[in-house]
């Protein structure tokens, strides 16, 4: 299919320059993040990607088409439209031939990257194993993506409202690299601390830059490597656990199964904090764009 990617004007001319790129998902802003907010973040995350000299490639399909760097009326229509679906790798050829419009999660975003060749990805926190996995199988598709893919992700840990534990074991089996950035243990989105330890510390970009450039070295680059990156100010660990009880109880409530459960469980979290865990969210998702483009800089 001619003309199914499409590169925005600052990206190819990244691309051409060989300056370092670094790729943004949009399921945070279509479906992570209530509206005004979603796209004021989005447009300061690619500012703050900006400003380290780097550049930020936004992924999304719009109307049969897979673009790699949106222009600003694209990013307001992810933001602001009504007919934006949520894409992971198995929608994308389906999105594509029927010239529909999604937003891609970090499976698709990572997809899509690899394709234009970038390797450096900041999100908000990763899919994972859901909690009664064991009955339901639920489990993110961004786990076995990111064991196929040369890439390295900047995420404030996987969301709490996952089973972390079996989300670390299922990262070992995968094979997924896993370090954390100035802590011993396993950041838990809204919480700095998600209750496990990580075996790996890194405290610089340039630390990080180095085990990149191992990893190809020894061949384990097609493993992709998740930096863990956790939240300054992180929520009152009571009240996020009440939070996520009641949300958890209401969804099971009202059915709500396979790629909507995300959605409706962050929507939870920002109503029943009345706005806590949305300005979590967003220190988040900017702090991990910050850190993404330093290990840019640092690998150039
Ligand atoms: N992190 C956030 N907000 C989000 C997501 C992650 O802070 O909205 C999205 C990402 O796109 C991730 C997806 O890939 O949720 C995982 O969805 P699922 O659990 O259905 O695989
Ligand atoms: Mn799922």
């Amino acid at each position: 299919m001619n003309g199914a990617i499409k590169y925005s004007a600052e990206v190819l001319a990244a691309i051409d320059a060989g300056n370092p790129i670094v790729a943004l998902e949009s399921t945070i802003i279509s479906h992570g993040l209530p509206r005004p907010s979603n796209l004021e973040v989005a447009i300061e995350c690619e500012e703050i990607i900006r400003a380290h000299g780097v550049t930020p490639a936004t992924i999304a399909l719009l109307d049969g088409v897979v673009h790699i760097g949106l222009e600003a009326d694209q990013l307001q229509a992810i933001a602001n439209r009504d007919d934006i679906s949520k894409a992971s790798i198995r929608d994308l050829a389906i999105i594509l031939a029927t010239g529909k419009s999604a937003a891609t999660t970090v499976a698709a975003t990572a997809h899509i990257a690899a394709i234009a060749g970038i390797k450096l990805f900041a999100t908000g926190g990763l899919g994972g194993v859901h909690r009664g996995a064991h009955e339901s199988f639920d489990e993110s598709a961004d786990l076995t993506a990111l064991s196929q893919l040369d890439m390295t992700v900047v995420c404030a840990g996987v969301k709490s409202i996952l089973d972390v534990h079996a989300t670390l074991e299922r990262l070992e089996t995968l094979a997924i690299g896993l370090v954390g950035y100035k802590t011993n243990r396993f950041p838990g989105f809204y919480l700095t601390d998600s209750g496990f330890d990580l075996e790996h510390r890194v405290d610089s970009a340039d630390e990080i830059a180095a085990i990149i450039k191992a990893r190809s070295a020894i061949g384990t680059q097609f493993k992709s490597l998740i930096v863990a990156n956790p939240v300054k100010k992180e929520m009152a660990k009571a009240r996020h656990d009440q939070i996520l009880a009641t949300g958890l109880a209401k969804a099971a409530h009202d059915g709500i199964v396979g790629k909507a459960v995300t959605p409706y469980l962050l929507e939870h979290f920002h109503t029943a904090s009345h706005g806590e865990s949305l300005a979590i969210n967003t220190e988040i998702i900017k702090s991990n764009c910050a850190l993404a483009a330093e290990i840019a800089v640092a690998l150039k």
